[in-house]
Order: structure tokens, then sequence, then C-alpha cells
């Protein structure tokens, strides 16, 4: 057998583990993993900035279930993607961060780019280290990947030295770790413990079922589904910083605090919870907690307190919902009244919203966008929709939905939109990307047009441009008083015209009866498009059908 660097068990081993693309900029510190990747069949995605290939990575494990990945070179390219793992982490996305290294054998005497880079890492990753040689660089990846999958799903970082990537073993396929290394075992749930769990829910009045965000894939849509029309239960994922003011979630806040008994799945008491305090939960509710980790059970119980807890135990998330619908099976079920409740206040908009205009000429209300991008999502074979940053990104994830969508997600995090949607072109070819955004968080990962454009990766963007960082201008006039807004206006720039010079198609719209003509030809024109509409500067939603609705109304 022949002897193989370093790089090339790692790509092997990638290889192995079903891996065909990865997110990267390149760097001297990782470029023998380029070279490898030619012959283990890795496709790579070039980038412009770290943090985008970090984000395409996340995009990518959320629509696949599979950790992302994404190389980076060492030192300023690692640093630069250490943001975007706070992002992943939150949202709960298994991906591997892979960050090429200061050699081993220079370590402590200056060498270039030499950081302690494992160390930066560790608070934003569940997993954060450093390799030690070619022989167990296999291994070292099959941990990375199973560390990404297992328990809460989240973001994994391995750092590769170059004398490790660079250095020969003989025999080196033999250290290129079988399938299934790359998997773990699942945590499933006791069935005594589920039995005791549906038993719980059929005796209580108002029952709900809330998951986390590891829940909001495809794969998990379909769970939570299963798993209500096994139980007649009404399962809530939540995925927003708003929490159960999340506008997604319509007037839930409202019929949130009758729940007699919450079940945790996955789902942590957390500042989206309200801490699971009175008066957003009832201080008489009661509450089961499924988690996959017993340290965060642990929490969860100390937040709710020990005496409302009925029950509790660990699983992972899917598995625990797996393990329930499979429980209830040739069991009677009848479904819950407060179910209908709970789904009528998600479904509640408005009624003002449907017909709701701009009043001045020249920009739109973001609901008139919303009504546009939904048609075009709707007539989609296969529909993806991206929301981030911003009043209208709140706007957006309020009025507009499909299937299979991807967020900013908890970490209240803005800029992902634009590697999002890259990555999902990426994941599903034939599929239809719209990314809905700001005008200030689009300017974060503007030069991604070039990659898109690059690589053939057509998409559509489209900027709320209210030419604001409108988020902190209304807290700046909600908070400090309408004469003390300060610093936070942009200019009312034509980022169609900025990324049609990086090969994008550009549309600039100032009038609802010309946005679904520009939505077209931006579909149509088969590259990367920007539809910059300009819209009025309004505040987020709130919805609810309770308090006074704000921004929804002029
Ligand atoms: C990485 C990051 N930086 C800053 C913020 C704070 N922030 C949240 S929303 C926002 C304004 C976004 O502006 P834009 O995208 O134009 O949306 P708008 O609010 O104007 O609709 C800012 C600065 C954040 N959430 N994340
Ligand atoms: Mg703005």
């Amino acid at each position: 057998m022949a002897k193989l660097r370093g790089a090339d068990i790692l790509a092997r081993a990638l290889a192995v583990a079903g891996v065909r693309e990865i997110f990267s900029l390149s760097g001297n510190q990782i470029m023998p993993v380029y070279d490898a990747a030619i012959d283990a069949g890795l496709n790579i995605t070039h980038v412009r900035h770290e943090g985008a290939a970090v984000h395409m990575a996340d995009a990518w494990g959320r629509l696949t279930g599979e950790p992302g990945i994404a190389l980076l070179t060492g030192g300023p390219g690692h640093a630069n993607g250490i943001g975007a793992l706070y992002t992943a982490l939150a949202s709960e996305s298994p991906l591997v961060m892979l960050s090429g290294h200061a050699p081993l054998n220079q370590l402590g005497r200056g060498a270039f780019q030499e950081m302690a880079q494992a160390d930066m890492a560790v608070p934003v990753t569940k997993a954060s280290f450093t390799a030690k040689n070619a022989a167990t660089l296999g291994d070292d990846i099959a941990r990375a990947m199973r560390t990404a999958r297992a328990v809460r799903p989240g973001p994994v970082h391995l750092s590769l030295p170059f004398d490790v990537l660079e250095q020969f073993v003989e025999n080196g396929e033999q250290f290129v770790p079988k399938q299934d290394s790359f998997y773990g075992p699942q945590q499933t749930l006791m069935p005594h413990i589920a039995d005791s769990l549906l038993g719980e829910l059929a005796r209580a009045k108002s029952p709900l079922i809330l998951t986390g965000p590891q829940l909001a894939s495809s794969r998990g849509h379909a769970l939570r589904e299963q798993l209500s029309d096994a139980t007649g239960v009404a399962v809530v994922c939540m995925e927003s910083p708003r929490g159960i003011a999340d506008p997604c979630l319509g007037a839930f806040g409202d019929v949130l605090p009758e729940a007699d008994l919450i079940v945790l799945i996955g789902k942590q008491p957390d500042f989206t919870l309200r801490f699971a305090q009175s008066p957003n939960v009832n201080a008489q509710c009661k509450f089961i907690v499924i988690d996959p980790d017993i340290d965060v059970l642990r929490r969860s119980i100390v937040t709710i307190k020990r005496e409302r807890v009925l029950l509790n135990g660990v699983a992972d998330a899917p598995a625990a919902i797996q393990t329930l619908v499979a429980r209830c099976k040739n069991k009677s079920i009848k479904t819950n009244a407060y179910k209908k409740s709970v789904s009528d206040a998600i479904a509640y908009r408005p009624a003002t919203w449907k017909a709701q205009t701009a009043i001045a000429p020249g920009a739109l209300h973001p609901l008139e966008i919303g009504r546009a991008v939904q048609r075009v999502l709707d007539a989609a074979d296969d529909p993806i929709l991206i929301a981030d940053g911003g009043e209208f990104g709140q706007w957006a994830q309020a009025c507009v939905n499909a299937d299979t969508r991807v967020i900013n997600g908890p970490a209240g995090s803005i800029g992902s939109a634009v590697p999002f949607a890259i990555a999902a072109r990426v994941a599903r070819p034939n599929a239809t990307v719209v990314a809905l955004l700001g005008d200030g968080t689009f300017g974060f990962h503007m030069a991604e047009f070039d990659t898109a454009a690059r690589h053939n990766l057509p998409f559509v963007a489209v900027i709320g441009n209210d030419a604001c960082w409108n988020a902190e201008y209304q807290i700046q006039l909600r908070t400090y008083g309408k004469d003390r807004a300060m610093g936070c206006e942009l200019q009312a720039t034509a980022y169609d015209k900025a990324v049609a010079s990086l090969g994008a198609h550009g549309e600039h719209v100032t009038r609802a009866a010309d946005l679904p003509a520009a939505l077209e030809r931006a579909v149509k024109s088969g590259k990367p498009a920007c539809v910059n509409v300009m819209i009025e500067r309004l505040p987020a939603p709130t919805v609810s059908r309770i308090a006074t609705v704000v921004g929804g109304a002029h």
C-alpha cells in the first residue's frame, strides 16, 4: 500500500464520510488539502470571506442533516470564521470548521500565523481541538463529524497543522476510518418515560409540546407533524431570538399562558421562553423536560423549578419524537381543543395586512414585498426561503413562508443570508432560493455574489432597503426620543448595480406594481440576482390579538 500525506488521509476520510462539497477560502496552510481534494473528488466552493464559508457549512448542515464542512486557512482566516460559528451553535446546526495551522514543529518559536486557534473556538463550538499527527488525522475528522451530529448538533473545530498535513505515513490507506466511524450511537427515549409522558399529555387540559431549532429542518418539520398527529397536541418549534414573540408564530404569545402542561423536547427554557416564568407562562403550568444533554437538562429543571417538573429524561430530540410516535400507535388519541387554539393563534395575522400598502410614493410596505415573494415561492417546485436582518427580516418572517426555511436564528446575528442562499443552491441544485434581508445586512457578504457567479449558483436576494440600520434606529426613537437618533442612517445605495459588476442580475424597485415582473426577471435570469426594493422605515411587527399591533398599520 502507498504512502499517503496527512492531507490525503483527511480528504479520503471526508470522502468516506460522504462529503462531496466543501466551503473554503484558500491560504498557505491548507493548500495540501486543496491538492488532495482533487483525487478524493471533493468540490470546493471558494468564497470571498471565511465567515461566509462557515455560514455556508451551517446552511448545509440544516438543509441536509449532515455536517457542513468549512475549510479555512490558519491564523487570521481561522479568526474570521469564528463569529459565524455562534450562529450555527445557537441554531443547533452540525458543521466542522477545519482550519490550517502553523506547523507543530515551529510552535513557540514565532511561527507564521501562530495562534491558539483551538482555544479561540472553544466558547462557540461543541468541541475544538488540534490534530497531532497524520496517522490519527482520519480519527480526528471522524470524531469531529460524530460530535457535530451527536446529542445537540452544533459546530466543531479541528485545526490542521501544516506539518501534519504534509507528513507522509506508510500504508496510509489503513488510517482512513471506515464509514461507521463517522456516526455515533443515538440516545433513545426510555419506553416507560415515553408512556408516562403520553399519559400526562392525555390528562392535561391544555398541553403543548415545544422543540428547539434542531427541529426547524425539513426532517424536523416532518417529525413535528407526525408527533402532533399522533398525540393530538400542538407541537411548536422555536428558532427565533424573539422567542414567544417571533412574528412567524403570529399571536402564539397570547395563548401560551393558557398551557397547563408544556413538554420541552430539546428546547431550553431560556430567554426565548422568558425562562418559563409568569406572566408569559402560567405559574401553575407543569413541565416535562426531555433533553439530549444531561447538563442542559439539569439547568432546565433549576430554571423551571423542580416542583413544576413532572418528569424528565435524556434523549436526542428526533429519536425521542420517533419513540413517542411509535408508542402512540394503536392508541385512540383525541385531538386536544387547545391544539386548535394554538394553531389559530400562530396562523393569525392582522386583517389589515392583506391589503396593506405604503403611504408615500417611492417606497413599498414590507408586506407588499411579502405578498409578491410568497407568490414566487408558491409557484416553485422546490422553494427555499432564507430570511435575515433587522426589522425587515422580522416582517419577512411574519408574512412569507416555505416548508424549507433557513433563518439567522436564536443567535440574533445578522449577515448570513447571502452565504445561506448560495449553500442552499449547492445542497439543492434545482431549488428556487429566495433570500429576504435588510440593506444593512446585505452589506456583510455582498462580495459573495462573485462566488455565486463564478460557481454558477443562481438565487434571488430581495433587499428591503430603508437606507437605515432600522432596528437600532427604532431603539433610538423608542428609548431615547425622536430627537436622539444618531448614526444609524445608511445611503439609499443601488446594491443592484453594485453586485451587477460581480456578475449578478440587478433590479431596482420603487413601486409595488413593478415588483412581480422584477422578481420574475430575477428568477428567469439564471444568475445570482439582487432585487433592491426601496421600503418604508417601519418598526418590526408585533402580532397579538390582545396587545396593540405595532407597525402593522399607519
Ligand atoms: C452580527 C450583528 N451585528 C449587529 C447586530 C445588531 N443589529 C440587529 S438588526 C440591525 C440592523 C439591520 O439593518 P438592516 O439589515 O438594514 O435591517 P432593518 O432593521 O433596517 O430592516 C443591527 C445593526 C446583530 N444583530 N448582529
Ligand atoms: Mg435597513
